[in-house]
């Protein structure tokens, strides 16, 4: 990059007006990446003819090769509109579902968004997805209706079914933004009026000045007159707005420019004996004014340039647009060449689409207040609870003045890791014209020495003159060497070390003030609380001073300001409020995101919010296992360089790589080999995830026939393993499933039973999860006696959930169960509930936050016994559900209801007497419970609560069986385990939604494929004007890998698939089943040897896991016999 153009970037930099931070977004394929290519060749930073074919954001290797994005790449360009210039800082996102992470990263630090559709595609599921990440992050986008050269090439469209298929998809779009919309407004109607009926909550009210009465949605669709919308085509160079027609035309018809704006899209046409322009063209069957004016046009280049390569008409249209055209590109074998080189000159995308950014995205000046409270909300509290400080700092946000005092914001969206050799301070940058002359003036009196030494030397002419031969020349020689040295620029760190070092490169943005090279700035970490913390710091503290510690809060110093060209990076000194930006130096401090501030009473941003759900895991080792050390240290690099990928240590040691997809995993691999570890790893095959559930018992058996009588009994399938006898004698199963278990002391006993959840019971505890987790902080709080200011919108939420499990829990078998609900778990906030069904025991429910404070003392009375070790229940509950009996895997759509609960009085045995008067052994005893409760807490990510139980362990409940809570906590995940196995058990499997398109030709093999990995196709649909088919399936995640490499290979890379995590589903066939029925054993024989897919796929988790498996490796262990004649 050239210096002016440097400070050209530089200078525009300081005004936010003019500035525009962008992000390009769209279905995979679509053209983002060759649409940037045509925008950066606008700033000559490649050159127009390669523009499309180099796709120059595309940096990496294995993005060139597979021809996808997989990462987002910035890049500042620099754009005159009318007599305006401004700066243009766009982000290229990739399209692929796995890297949806990536388009959530670089949405957050913008504030428009282009949105690209393939003309023939129309819209597709990740192009519905990035409207709405865009909608959610407030965002404004326009859109880009690429590739319309297919409609002339490929579907050979007239021009008039051009223009009906065009109106669709800006239909399709625009249904879209009404459906997200509507949505907003619905849901901001239904709060309203809650709020109105209750206005006094708890807390305090929202804001309800912007009344949806005013809200008016005309600016949020998609229309061209409004001049959002651009139609394209990346690959030929070119596109427009019909502004721009509108202005050529009005020109040359001598019609208003504003009028034609308006009839210009839609069902107007030219009256040309009446000159005037009419409404009805469709009725009329006459061409519409944008078929006539416009697509006629475009389509008679085409037919005349590439299909019937009529040399005398394209040199008519060139003269008569007045364009110049090279003679090398008239005479070009090639003719998208040639009508490249003509459209480029006459409808240059770049122009068209860099003015709609212009004109219609906002600037860092539009903040709208709304967002500003969006980005510092943290998490459940309401922006007006947080400290007045706080809010003081939403001004600075809405300014974003880059004025000495305003406070620098700072927000890092995600780390990406650089080549250090290839940072600007390594690298050789060009001479200024004062150090050329400073050279040659050196390599001069250099010549002249020398000659001069030669001289004196005895000129018998023999003697190579550039031979320094005396011990001055010598000298002298070496002088000028040092000199030189000295005035090269490289910088010599870089020649020291060869092996190519990784850095870490933040990818962020200033929202406030300005950051300058070397300024101490605090780092907020996610879980920072100002409300909380602020407190513990002095007033006007800053970064650089010394200070106490504070959680969650650090300090940093930014050592490095970069401004992101693409491949490249250029060093700036400061960066000022609204621009986008690469900060050097936060390796240590952050890990994928963070916000950066002077001022410690600002909030960490909400987090990022990702679409894709990280699903595919992997074991990871190295080939030599002497690289371990290189692994573990690449792997966590790994992790701090993408945001979705998650990497863990199994306690089994292993080292877990979790994707969002294969081709993320491929990434991801080839990241570690090449870049981070360096070393070659060993990927284990996909670790598939399954639950565990149980159902209700089947009316019929494997052959449809009814049970009747020969009702089964409950038969626990104990895996050899576990049958420890010590256990059997205290477990006791009836045949209604209850189990019924004693701890070892005999102090407790307790009885349960399993039963499945109704299915959307099931998927609502799934939805909600984030919700329960709130719930189960907020009756910490609440039992610990905190006043939280908890926003009524929470709260609603709460009661929402509690009325929707009222709703859906009905029957006798439910009677009273939400109230009676004692933990969701595992973690807490998993699918599966505990339930209290003891009839002496009232606990306090889990929706005391939602009760008034003084009803939740009530029950406390009765039970005080009991609630010493209700914790023990919970955790034991947590974890029977983390882990179930059949594979290991966690449990899902589990009720476990605890019919009884018995405590015998503490028959103290003697020894126990005697310890009791002993302090030290108490202490002891005490403490050995700690270590084992606070391993426990570890394990299941509890926290406070248990650790309150800590601290104050039941001394006396220590005997030779250890501590009451530890026995406890056992017998209650045995007595789960049990009664988990007394019901019907089944897997449940991951499933894929999975959408194709594939042309009419390739479609049976789609099928094909499809029907061999136990895919269920759900729909199938034609894309109107098109023979291309969507076709939407289900597919088992189990069965996925290795699928879109098939279907591609099957279809000759005619079509692609999307995968995205859908649900997970029960797989009906039992795995334990056995024949039992006399038409059972007819019909599948005595071995049943039938495939059993649940039993294969557990199996496999079993073996994989190292437990034991029930297999018969030889069946029949007789000489194999010929079938020949003479045996
Ligand atoms: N016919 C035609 N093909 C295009 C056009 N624009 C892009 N393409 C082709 O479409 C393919 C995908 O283009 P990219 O620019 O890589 O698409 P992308 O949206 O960046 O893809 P991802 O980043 O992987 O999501 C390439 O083969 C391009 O040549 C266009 O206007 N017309
Ligand atoms: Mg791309």
């Amino acid at each position: 990059m050239g210096l002016r153009s440097l400070d050209k970037i530089t200078a525009l930099q300081r005004h936010p007006a003019n500035t525009r931070n962008l992000c390009i977004l769209a279905h995979v394929d679509h053209g983002k990446t060759t649409l940037a290519d045509c925008l950066v060749a606008s700033n000559g930073i490649i050159s127009t003819r390669l523009a499309g074919k180099l796709r120059y954001l595309d940096s990496r290797k294995d993005e060139q090769i597979r021809g996808i994005t997989m990462k987002s790449s910035a890049i500042s360009l620099h754009h005159k509109h009318g007599d305006q210039d401004y700066l243009v800082n766009l982000i290229d996102s990739p399209g692929h579902v796995d890297f949806s992470s990536e388009v959530s990263t670089a949405i957050r630090l913008c504030d428009g968004a282009i949105v690209v559709v393939d003309a023939v595609e129309g819209v597709c599921p990740q192009t519905q997805v990035v409207l709405r990440q865009a909608w959610l992050e407030n965002i404004t986008p326009v859109l880009v209706i690429n590739k319309v050269d297919r409609l002339i090439m490929e579907l050979k469209l007239t021009t008039q079914e051009a223009y009906g298929h065009l109106q669709k998809i800006l239909e399709q779009v625009n249904a879209i933004t009404g459906a997200l919309f509507t949505s907003k407004v619905l849901e901001e109607r239904a709060e309203k009026d809650k709020t109105e009926d209750k206005p006094k909550c708890r807390d305090q009210l929202y804001d309800w000045s912007a009344g949806l009465e005013e809200a008016d949605d005309s600016h949020l669709y998609f229309s061209p007159e409004q001049g959002n919308v651009v139609f394209a085509s990346a690959i030929d160079g070119w596109g427009f707005s019909i502004q721009q027609f509108a202005s050529i035309y009005s020109e040359k018809m001598g019609i208003d420019s504003e009028l034609l704006l308006k009839s210009l899209w839609g069902d107007f046409y030219l009256n040309a004996k009446a000159k005037k322009i009419v409404e009805g063209a469709q009725a009329k069957g006459k061409k519409p004014l944008f078929v006539q004016l416009v697509l006629d046009n475009i389509w008679s280049l085409y037919d005349a340039v590439v299909t019937n390569r009529d040399k005398e008409k394209v040199e008519k249209i060139v003269s008569s647009l007045g364009l110049k055209v090279m003679a090398r590109d008239f005479s070009h074998s090639d003719p998208k060449v040639l009508l490249s080189a003509i459209c480029r000159q006459w409808l240059p995308v770049s122009s068209a689409v860099l003015s709609m950014v212009c004109e219609k995205l906002p600037s860092p000046l539009d903040m709208t207040s709304e967002r500003a409270e969006k980005l510092l909300s943290l998490g459940t509290r309401q922006f007006n609870s947080l400290p007045e400080r706080t809010q003081e700092l939403k001004e600075a946000f809405i300014q974003c003045s880059s004025e000495e005092n305003s406070p620098t914001i700072i927000f890092v969206s995600k780390m990406f890791a650089v080549d250090a050799s290839t940072l600007p301070q390594f690298r050789q940058r060009s001479l200024t014209l004062e150090e050329i002359s400073q050279r040659r003036e050196l390599a001069r009196s250099r010549h002249a020495e020398m000659m001069a030494a030669g001289r004196l030397a005895g000129g018998d002419g023999t003697k190579d003159p550039n031979l320094p031969v005396t011990q001055q020349e010598v000298q002298a020689a070496g002088n000028t060497e040092a000199k030189m040295e000295s005035l090269t620029v490289r910088n010599s760190t870089a020649t020291e070390e060869n092996e190519p070092k990784e850095t870490f490169i933040a990818f962020a943005r200033v929202y406030s003030g300005v950051v300058k090279k070397g300024q101490r700035l605090f780092v907020l970490g996610p879980k920072y609380d100002p409300a909380q913390f602020l407190c513990m710091l002095p007033d006007g503290c800053h970064a650089s001073d010394s200070l106490p510690d504070v959680p969650h809060l650090s300090c940093c110093t930014i050592e490095g300001l970069y401004l992101l060209m693409g491949r490249e990076l250029e060093e700036l000194e400061e960066v000022p409020a609204g621009n986008v930006l690469g900060i050097g130096g936060l390796d240590e401090k952050v890990l994928k995101s963070a916000t950066l501030s002077t001022s410690p009473a600002c909030c960490p941003f909400t987090p990022l919010n990702f679409e894709a759900t990280p699903i595919v895991r992997v074991a990871i080792e190295p080939k030599h296992p002497s690289d371990m050390p290189k692994l573990v240290h690449g792997m966590r690099l790994l992790n701090q360089a993408d945001p979705c990928a998650e990497v863990l240590i199994q306690e089994t040691g292993e080292h877990v790589l979790v994707t969002a997809g294969e081709v993320h995993l491929q990434r991801c691999l080839d990241d570690l080999r090449e870049r981070f570890a360096k070393i070659e790893v060993c990927a284990s095959k996909p670790i598939i995830p399954f639950r565990e559930t149980v159902v209700l018992p089947p009316k019929v058996d494997m052959v449809n026939e009814d049970f009747g009588k020969q009702q089964k009994m409950a038969i626990i399938h104990l895996v050899k393993e576990e049958a420890s006898p010590s256990l059997s004698d205290t477990v006791h199963v009836d045949s209604g499933g209850l189990v019924t278990l004693t701890t070892p002391s005999r102090q407790h006993t307790l009885s349960v039973r399993a039963f499945p959840l109704p299915l959307e019971v099931t998927h609502l505890l799934e939805r909600s999860a984030e919700l329960i987790q709130t719930l189960e902080q907020l009756n910490i709080s609440v039992r610990e006696g905190k006043n939280v200011d908890m926003s009524p919108r929470i709260l609603e939420d709460i009661s929402g959930l509690r009325a929707q499990l009222e709703k859906l829990l009905q029957g006798k078998k439910w009677r009273n169960a939400v109230d009676r609900i004692w933990s969701f778990g595992p973690r807490r906030y998993g699918p599966n509930i505990l339930l209290n069904s003891v009839d002496s025991y009232h606990r306090t429910s889990v929706w005391q936050c939602l009760a008034q404070p003084d009803a939740t003392v009530e029950a406390e009375t009765q039970s005080r016994v009991l609630r010493d070790f209700d914790n023990s229940i919970i955790s034991g509950f947590q974890l029977a559900t983390l882990s179930g009996p059949m594979c290991e895997e966690p449990m899902m759509g589990v009720c476990f209801a605890v019919e009884r609960w018995e405590i015998q009085s503490p028959a103290v045995p003697k020894h126990l007497d005697s310890s009791k008067q002993d302090p030290a052994s108490v202490k002891a005893a005490s403490e050995k419970s700690m270590e084992k409760k606070a391993k426990k807490a570890e394990e299941d990510g509890e926290d406070e609560e248990d650790r309150e139980e800590v601290q104050a362990p039941d001394a006396t409940a220590a005997g030779c069986y250890g501590p009451v809570s530890g026995q406890l906590i056992a017998a209650m995940k045995d007595a789960c385990r049990h009664a988990f196995q007394a019901q019907p058990q089944r897997l449940m499997a991951a499933m894929y939604t999975c959408e194709i398109m594939a042309t009419s030709e390739v479609l049976g093999r789609v099928y094909g494929v499809l029907g061999k990995r136990e895919g269920r196709v759900l729909h199938e649909e034609m894309k109107e004007g098109t023979d291309i088919f969507t076709v939407k399936a289900l597919l088992p995640v189990a069965e996925s890998f290795g699928f879109g490499d098939e279907i591609r290979k099957r279809t000759s890379g005619l079509a692609s698939p999307q995968l995205v995590f859908s649900h997970w589903e029960t797989i009906s066939s039992d795995p334990y089943w056995v024949p039992t029925t006399e038409e059972e054993y007819l019909h599948f024989g005595e071995k049943a040897d039938s495939e059993n897919q649940a039993l294969k796929y557990m199996n496999a988790v079993r073996r994989r896991k190292g437990l034991y498996v029930e297999e018969k490796i030889v069946e029949h262990a007789e000489k194999q016999r010929t079938l020949s004649k003479n045996k």
